[in-house]
């Protein structure tokens, strides 16, 4: 059983059976944990304390390593793992910029690592890179980083469309990119928005390379099952709606949440997800707009447990970005 655990405090301390997990907001005053922990240095937004520790566990013994700049552990079918490169580390060419390099050698890094340990399927995919949003060398960064990220699924024999992870691609203001992974030795099953253009399948007009990434992951240990649900903006077909409308790119990228979840009640194997029973992280590009979105999506969401952040978006017109998280246990019959 994996269990997902978000505390109000700098730094929780190790209680048995830690996998990985994210440190969002300020960087804390006393010490990071040594387990595998994303930290995303980012304002939050409406919370009481200035960093919240997010926690993986899992039942029984854990293995752990440390290679190739990846942290990670392993216990029960899963690895979590945290990868962070300094961009400087890469030789950049006029062709291949070193934020390319950088994410091409991550994801390689991490293939390596999956098939070494046997955990071969990547379920969820969390990125985080400094100033998504800017042009260098004639291309968006983001889109540098797609370019590396598919040529390393390519290039690890992984394909780039149809089985591919559930992810987020956000962008913060410095610190090196910072990519966390949980992969198990059972498949995923991917899920696709009826709404929207598989991602995989965006035109060349959002870059020379399609993001890899699929909408949601299905993901299955003994008695339980998981949904990763990835970043979800204010996206119809494969354009951005709502421009400048925050609250009705709110309301959109809910739509689409709830579209997704009803393609999972085709696919998941106990009752229905619903939007009030979800766990949510959401990125606001303007600390602003948080009031207005804070509004819109409480009728939505009901009792839902929420992080707001304050980070960039992977598009120049989307305001927000909005992921999800639920997991259930299985009767078995
Ligand atoms: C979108 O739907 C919005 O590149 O991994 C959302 C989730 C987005 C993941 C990624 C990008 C990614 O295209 C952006």
């Amino acid at each position: 059983m994996l269990r997902f655990n978000s505390s109000p405090a700098a730094v929780s301390r190790e209680t048995g059976g830690e996998l990985g997990g994210a440190l969002v907001g300020e960087p804390p005053n006393g010490a990071i944990p040594v387990w595998p922990v994303q930290r995303i240095f980012a304002p939050l937004l409406g919370a009481t304390t200035t960093v919240v520790h997010e926690s993986w566990r899992v039942d029984g013994p854990v293995m752990y390593g440390h290679c190739e700049d990846i942290v990670w552990r392993k216990a029960g079918g899963l690895l979590f793992g945290v990868i962070e490169l300094d961009e400087a580390d890469f030789k950049g060419t006029p062709e291949r910029s070193s934020l390319q390099a950088a994410s091409e050698e991550a994801y390689r890094r991490i293939f390596r690592l999956l098939d070494a340990e046997q955990v071969p399927h990547l379920w969820r995919v969390w990125n985080y890179l400094a100033e998504i949003n800017l042009e260098t060398q004639g291309l968006e960064r983001y889109r540098q980083f797609n370019v590396g990220r598919q040529d390393a699924f390519l290039e690890c024999q992984r394909g780039a469309t149809g089985n591919v992870p559930a992810a987020c691609a956000i962008g913060l203001v410095g610190g090196p990119l910072s990519i966390a992974f949980m992969a198990g030795e059972t498949p995923a099953v991917p899920v696709e928005n009826p709404r929207q253009v598989s991602a995989y399948n965006y035109p060349a007009d959002y870059g020379p390379r399609s993001p890899t990434f699929s909408r949601a992951a299905l993901a299955y240990l003994p008695g339980q099952e998981l949904l990763f649900i990835s970043g979800t903006a204010s996206i119809v077909g494969h354009q951005t709606v709502h421009p400048g409308d925050v609250v009705g790119q709110c309301r959109e990228a809910m739509a689409n949440i709830d579209a997704v979840l009803g393609e999972a009640k085709r696919l998941c194997r106990s009752e229905p997800f619903e939007l009030g029973k979800l766990s949510y992280r959401v990125y606001v590009r303007q600390a602003g707009d948080f009031p207005a979105i804070r509004e819109t999506l409480a009728p939505l969401i009901g009792k839902a447990e929420i992080v707001y952040v304050q980070a960039d978006i992977c598009r120049q017109d989307l305001l927000l970005e909005i992921e999800a998280m639920a997991s259930r246990t299985l009767e078995s019959r």
